[in-house]
């Protein structure tokens, strides 16, 4: 049985480290003027303190609910998904502007990434419930999302990627290392899912929660990080802008 204390602790953890990163962008932020620049900002803010609501709802025992798994009780995490489900579009937002996605674009990676935590709930609530989950049902929502989630890396490497490409060398890098960092961090979720309580059961809840407040800790401030101090590209993001804007570069 999980100690609850311990994974209260990681909880709060999760929340400070979220409150930290959004007062510090924050106040980054404060003394920007350029419009198109405060647009990142917004979009990382939004995103850490939405984070930080979530792992308080958590960390307070109301972001989290008992469903019967297997007719035995089981603790789902609900605000893990709201969270996600608002905030990992709004990372793929920064990284499109960045990258002078198309509108087309955007819906694309806001779409797939949707599709993917969606899936990743009924992943997770086809465990829960037990009632029309045969043993195999999760696991197949798992691989939907999976799925879903390398077709958006895949769109995130082929066509995101040639759009940032007649771009300048510092946006092209600070694009390159974000996309980069999605792709790893990313991709460590499904698997700490599949180790965890409603995959393989490899991990108790403790150490799964523990992974998920280190990976989301990284997958957003990290991200943030990244993103907000590269000035240079944040300037050429904000120039190619304008300049599409102007020569009337296709908006969508
Ligand atoms: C789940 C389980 C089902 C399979 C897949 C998943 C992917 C989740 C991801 C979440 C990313 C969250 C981030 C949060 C930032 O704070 C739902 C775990 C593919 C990729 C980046």
């Amino acid at each position: 049985m999980p100690t609850p204390g311990a994974e209260q602790v990681c909880l709060w953890l999760g929340a400070v480290g979220m409150l930290v990163g959004t007062l510090y962008f924050l106040s980054d932020g404060r003394g920007v003027e350029d419009r198109r620049r405060r647009e990142f900002y917004v979009v990382v803010v939004f995103a850490t303190a939405t984070a930080f609501v979530n792992y308080l709802a958590m960390a307070v025992g109301f972001g989290v609910t008992a469903v019967e798994l297997g007719g035995r009780p089981t603790q789902v995490y609900w605000a893990r998904y709201t969270d996600w489900m608002f905030t990992t579009p709004l990372l793929f937002v920064g990284l499109g502007l960045l990258a002078g996605a198309t509108r087309r674009q955007l819906a694309v990676l806001v779409g797939l990434d949707g599709l993917m935590v969606v899936t990743g709930v009924l992943a997770t609530l086809s465990t829960a419930t037990g009632v029309y989950a045969p043993a195999g049902e999760p696991l197949v929502w798992w691989a939907v999302s999976t799925g879903v989630l390398l077709s958006l890396l895949y769109y995130l490497f082929g066509p995101l990627t040639a759009r940032a490409a007649p771009l300048s060398a510092a946006l092209r890098s600070t694009f390159r290392t974000l996309r980069n960092l999605v792709a790893v961090t990313w991709l460590c979720y499904p698997v700490w899912w599949l180790a965890g309580t409603g995959g393989l059961g490899a991990t108790g809840p403790v150490v799964e929660t523990a992974g998920f407040v280190v990976l989301d800790l990284t997958a957003k401030l990290g991200f943030g990080y990244v993103l907000l101090s590269s000035d240079e590209a944040l300037d050429d993001a904000a120039a190619a802008t304008d300049r599409a804007t102007d020569t009337g570069r296709p908006a969508d």
